[in-house]
C-alpha cells in the first residue's frame, strides 16, 4: 500500500479509536470459544482468572478463521482499558448478574463494584455483586455471550453495543459462540464452574427476619408452621444471636444453648438451621474488653487481616464497632477461617449465611474499605495487589473459604452458604439472595427479571427477600409476592427489624390461605425442582428461565419479564400489578394451562405446561423429606406430534453417594396411540432401585382439562383421551 494511504488510514483509525492498541490475540479455549488479548504483550501481563475453573485456562489453539465477532480494545478518555463488540440490528441483550429494572438490558450502563446498596432502586448502578458478563441473542436466536476478565470496576454499556471499560491492567476478553442463548448459559457454567447439588431440605421454603429472638422466638416460629400446616424446611438466625455483634459467638442471655435449640429444631420439628457469619471480627476496644475473643486473636496473631497502604492492620466500622477483616486472598487465611466452623458448626448448624461481605463498612463516604488497602495474594492469584483489584472478588473469596469450613465440618454433608456479594463463577460456593430490598411494588415486579438476569449469568440459586426488606407492604402485596416468589430457585421470606412481622400467617387467613397454596405447589413439585437443581449442578442448565428461552426468534418474548419459565417445561404467570393490568406475551406453540392448587383464587399466579413436557410432582409434604415420593405423578402435555418427555432425578437428599452411583434418573416418555396415550419408562441411569411406587399420570389438554390414569412406577400407564 502507498504509505502516504497507509498514513492516513492510520491517522483516520487512531481517531475513530480513542487509544487503538497493538496487534489483537486471538486464541480458542474451546469449540467456538475465543480468547482475546489487545496485545501479546496484555497476553503475557494477563493476571489469573477469578472467573473461569481454571485460573490459567490454557488456549487448545487458534481462534478458528471464521470466528469474526472481535472486540475491538481501546484506552478510554479516562485511561481505562476498553473494548467494544459491536452488535447487529435486533441484538438483544442481557446478564451483567444482579441489576435492578427489566430483563432486557440493551441501552443500560451497568458498574461492576460490590456494594451495600440498601434500598436500591433502577437507578442504582452497582449492587451487591459483580458479573462481567453481556449475554447477546441476535434477531435470529443465535447467541454469544461476553466475558470481560477483569476483577476492577468496570463500567459495561451497552448503549448501543457492549463496552466495557475497567480500572485496572489490561485484560482478556472471552467470547463464546453458540447457536442459542441456552447452550450459550450452559457453556458459561462449563467455564466458570456449576452449582454444586445442594442438600435437599436448601430447595424447601426458607423463613427469615432480623432477627428472630430470643430461641424461644425461633423455637415458635418453627413450630407455628407445622401448627398450620405450611411447609417449611428451615429457619434463620440474623445478628441478634451474636454476643454482641461477634461473630462464631452466640449471646449468653438471648442464646444460651445454641446445639439444643437446634437439636429441637431438627430432631422435634423437622427443620434445618441457617446462621450469619459477617466477615469483620470486632476488634478489642474498651466495648470490647481483651478478655479473650479468640477469634480476633488468632486473626492478629496469624496476621490474616487486611492492611492499609501504610502496612498497618486496617480497621473499619461494622456491626461490633471497629473490625478487621481477614485477607482471604491467602489459602493460609481461607484455611484458618474455615477452621473456625468446626466448633461453630458442631452446635448443630445446618447452614451458613455470610452477610456484608462486599465488604460492607459504615461511615464512610465509598462505604467499603479504601482502594489503597493492601492484600498479600497468593501467587496462584498473581500476588499481592491493593483493595481495588481485589474488592469485587472479596466476598467471592470469603465464601470459598467459608464452603470449604461447613464441608470440612460435616464432610458427608453437602454444605449449603448464602452469601450477599460474589462474582462471575461464584455459583460454585454459595447460594445468593437480592439483599435489601423493599416492600414495594416495583421491587416485587423488579424480583423477577433480577432472578432472570443472575440465572442467566451462571447464578441459578438465588431469590429475593419475599415480602420486601425494608418497610412493612402490605398484606395485598406481600400475598402477591408470595404467591409467585415461592417458585424461585431460592425461597426465603425475610424482612427487617422494626417491621411488622411477615410470616405467611401474619397477614390474616386470606393471605395465610395464598401462602399454604403457594407452597403447597412449591412442595408438591419437588421431584421437579430436585431434578431441575440437578440438571444445573450436572449440565449448568438455568433453573428459572426468561420467557424467550421457549422461542427465542420471537422478537416479542426479548422484553417479556411478567413470566418466567421453571425448567423448561413449566411456565409462571404471576399477578405483577395491583390491578392485573398487563398482558404478557405468551411464547408461541403448546402451552396448556395446567391446575395447581389455588387455582380459583385471584392472587396466586397462572401455571402452564409446554406441550412435550413431562414433569415429576409428588405428594404435598410439611418439609422436603417428609415422605418418600409415592405416588409419583407425571403430569404431561403432548406436542405436535402427540409425543411428551421429561426427567426425574432422585437420590438420597444429602451426601456424596450419588457421585458415586446411588441416584435414579428417570427418562418417562408419552406417546399418542389412536386414542389412547401410552406413558412409560424409557430410560434410567444410576444405581439406586426403583421404588416400588403408585403412578399417576395427569395428562393436560390444550383447554386445561385433564385425563388421569393410575398403575406401578415402571410400567406403561395407557390415559384413554376424551372424544
Ligand atoms: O444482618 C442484618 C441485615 C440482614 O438482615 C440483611 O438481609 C442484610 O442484607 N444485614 C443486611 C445488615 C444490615 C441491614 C440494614
Amino acid at each position: 500500500m502507498h504509505t502516504r494511504l497507509r498514513g492516513l488510514l492510520l491517522a483516520l483509525f487512531l481517531t475513530l479509536t480513542p487509544t487503538a492498541l497493538g496487534q489483537v490475540v486471538s486464541e480458542s479455549i474451546g469449540e467456538n470459544i475465543v480468547r482475546f488479548h489487545a496485545s501479546a504483550e496484555a497476553k503475557k501481563n494477563a493476571l489469573p482468572s477469578f472467573a473461569l475453573l481454571d485460573p490459567k485456562m490454557p488456549a487448545t489453539g487458534a481462534a478458528p478463521a471464521s470466528f469474526d465477532n472481535e472486540p475491538e480494545f481501546f484506552v478510554d478518555d479516562d485511561g481505562r482499558n476498553s473494548f467494544t463488540i459491536e452488535i447487529e440490528p435486533g441484538t438483544s441483550l442481557y446478564g451483567t448478574g444482579e441489576v435492578p429494572g427489566p430483563l432486557l438490558r440493551n441501552g443500560r450502563r451497568t458498574i461492576l463494584w460490590n456494594s451495600d446498596s440498601y434500598g436500591y432502586k433502577e437507578s442504582t448502578q452497582s449492587l451487591y455483586k459483580s458479573h462481567p458478563w453481556v449475554l447477546a441473542v441476535r434477531a435470529d436466536g443465535s447467541s454469544f455471550g461476553v466475558i470481560g476478565d477483569s476483577t476492577y470496576r468496570i463500567e459495561i454499556d451497552l448503549t448501543d453495543s457492549i463496552t466495557f471499560h475497567a480500572e485496572g491492567p489490561e485484560f482478556p476478553v472471552i467470547v463464546i459462540e453458540r447457536d442459542s442463548p441456552q447452550e450459550v448459559v450452559q457453556t458459561l457454567a462449563q467455564l466458570t464452574g456449576t452449582i454444586p447439588m445442594p442438600p435437599k431440605w436448601a430447595i424447601g421454603y426458607h423463613q427469615c427476619r432480623y432477627s428472630y429472638y430470643p430461641d424461644a422466638q425461633v423455637r415458635e416460629i418453627a413450630k407455628g408452621f407445622r401448627d398450620r400446616n405450611i411447609p417449611a424446611d428451615v429457619i434463620w438466625m440474623d445478628i441478634h444471636y451474636m454476643d454482641q455483634y461477634r461473630i462464631f459467638r452466640f449471646d449468653k442471655e438471648l442464646f444460651p444453648d445454641p446445639k439444643g435449640l437446634n437439636e429441637y429444631l431438627l430432631n422435634d420439628l423437622n427443620f434445618h438451621n441457617v446462621w450469619m457469619i459477617d466477615p469483620g471480627v470486632g476488634a478489642e476496644t474498651e466495648r470490647f474488653p481483651p478478655e479473650g475473643y479468640s477469634v480476633y486473636e488468632e486473626l492478629m496473631e496469624g496476621n490474616h487481616a487486611v492492611k492499609t497502604a501504610d502496612g498497618e492492620v486496617y480497621k473499619g466500622e461494622v456491626w461490633p464497632g471497629w473490625c478487621v477483616f481477614p485477607d482471604y486472598t491467602q489459602q493460609r487465611t481461607r484455611d484458618w477461617w474455615a477452621g473456625l466452623y468446626k466448633d461453630f458448626m458442631a452446635k448443630g448448624v445446618t447452614g451458613v449465611w455470610n452477610d456484608m461481605n462486599e465488604p460492607a463498612i459504615f461511615n464512610v463516604v465509598s462505604k467499603t474499605m479504601p482502594e489503597d488497602n493492601l492484600h498479600v495474594g497468593d501467587p496462584d492469584m498473581g500476588g499481592g495487589g491493593d483493595h481495588a483489584r481485589f474488592h469485587n472478588v472479596y466476598g467471592m473469596l470469603m465464601i470459598k473459604a467459608t464452603r470449604k469450613g461447613v464441608q470440612e465440618a460435616n464432610p458427608d454433608k453437602r454444605p449449603f452458604v448464602l452469601s450477599r456479594a460474589t462474582y462471575l463463577g461464584g455459583q460454585r460456593y454459595a447460594a445468593g439472595w437480592s439483599g435489601d430490598n423493599s416492600a414495594d411494588w416495583w421491587d416485587l415486579e423488579g424480583s423477577v427479571p433480577m432472578v432472570l438476569n443472575m440465572s442467566l449469568s451462571g447464578f441459578p440459586f438465588y431469590g429475593p427477600d419475599l415480602g420486601g426488606f425494608i418497610g412493612n407492604g402490605d398484606a395485598q402485596q406481600f400475598e402477591r409476592w408470595f404467591a409467585f416468589g415461592v417458585m424461585f430457585p431460592f425461597a426465603r421470606g425475610h424482612t427487617a427489624v422494626g417491621n411488622v412481622q411477615k410470616e405467611p400467617w401474619a397477614f390474616g387467613p386470606e393471605v395465610e390461605e395464598t401462602a399454604r397454596e403457594a407452597l403447597n405447589n412449591r412442595y408438591r413439585l419437588l421431584p421437579y425442582y430436585y431434578t431441575l437443581f440437578y440438571d444445573a449442578h450436572t449440565a449448568g442448565t438455568p433453573i428459572a428461565q426468561p420467557a424467550f428461552f421457549a422461542d427465542p426468534s420471537d422478537p416479542a418474548l426479548r422484553t417479556e419479564d411478567d413470566i418466567f419459565l421453571i425448567g423448561g417445561g413449566l411456565l409462571v404467570k404471576p399477578k405483577l400489578t395491583l390491578h392485573g393490568d398487563r398482558v404478557p406475551a405468551m411464547p408461541r406453540g403448546i402451552w396448556n394451562p395446567l391446575t395447581l392448587e389455588g387455582a380459583d383464587n385471584p392472587d396466586m399466579p397462572e401455571f402452564f405446561i409446554k406441550g412435550g413436557a413431562i414433569i415429576p410432582s409428588g405428594p404435598v409434604m410439611q418439609y422436603t423429606t417428609e415422605k418418600p415420593l409415592d405416588p409419583l405423578t407425571l403430569i404431561v402435555a403432548l406436542d405436535k406430534h402427540g409425543m411428551a418427555k421429561g426427567t426425574l432425578y432422585e437420590d438420597s437428599g444429602d451426601g456424596y453417594e450419588f457421585e458415586r452411583g446411588d441416584y435414579l434418573l428417570s427418562t418417562y416418555t408419552a406417546m399418542r396411540k389412536g386414542d389412547t396415550v401410552e406413558v412409560s419408562l424409557t430410560g434410567a441411569k444410576g444405581e439406586q432401585a426403583r421404588p416400588d411406587r403408585s403412578l399417576h399420570v395427569r395428562l393436560i389438554m390444550e383447554n386445561g382439562e385433564e385425563v388421569t390414569a393410575h398403575g406401578r412406577d415402571g410400567e406403561t400407564i395407557k390415559v384413554k383421551l376424551p372424544n
